[in-house]
């Protein structure tokens, strides 16, 4: 069973005018499609190619002779996540209930989880991502490198920004404090993170 690129959650257009439709024709289509087609190539006819993304991610973790494997995997497993992790007309306000109470308990507030959110993003050296994770139910900003992804670490996913230059370089340039500011302001998706800490 192959993997297929999954459907974009909205119109590549839809971004703008924060992230281009160009910028999501060559990230969407031709990055997060190469990462498919990268894992399909690796895992045919290997124990691996019946088993879910997430088994594949954890049972190749770790292991330098599987590293191939593992990066194509967990990048295809951050980019779903990351166009989740925004919509059009994003960033506002979190919905009340559990996940904001846990926001203002563990921040203050959503100023200041956008606050460590940004610092996380900006000083990841590198290509890697900024996340909101939950760890044994707390909330956490945490950063990673090229294709490593929270759930390796005992972290649950809630909400992510793709750092790597290919993200914003179209639109950005090398202003990548520019483009977390505009994704964290206009784009990012709270009701997402809301139901992935529930
Ligand atoms: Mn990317």
């Amino acid at each position: 069973m192959a993997f297929e690129l999954p459907v974009l959650p909205y119109a590549q257009n839809a971004l703008e005018p924060f992230i281009s439709a160009q910028t999501l024709d060559f990230h969407y289509g031709k990055h997060h499609q190469t990462y498919i087609t990268n894992l399909n190539n690796l895992i045919r006819n290997t124990a691996l190619a019946n088993q879910t993304l997430e088994q594949i991610i954890f049972e190749t973790a770790g292991k330098p002779e599987k590293s191939a494997i593992f990066n194509n995997a967990a990048q295809n497993f951050n980019h779903a996540f990351y166009w989740k992790s925004m919509l059009p007309n994003g960033g506002g306000k979190i919905p009340d209930g559990a996940f904001k109470t846990a926001v203002s308990k563990t921040f203050g507030g959503l100023e200041s989880l956008k606050a460590e959110l940004k610092a996380a993003a900006i000083s990841q050296f590198g290509s890697g991502w900024a996340w909101l994770v939950s760890e044994n139910g707390t909330l956490k900003i945490v950063k990673t490198s090229n294709a490593d992804t929270p759930m390796i670490h005992g972290q649950k996913p809630l909400l992510t920004i793709d750092v790597w230059e290919h993200a914003y370089y179209l639109d950005y340039q090398n202003k990548r404090a520019d483009y977390v500011q505009s994704v964290i302001d206009n784009l990012l998706n709270w009701d997402f993170a809301a139901s992935n800490f529930s």
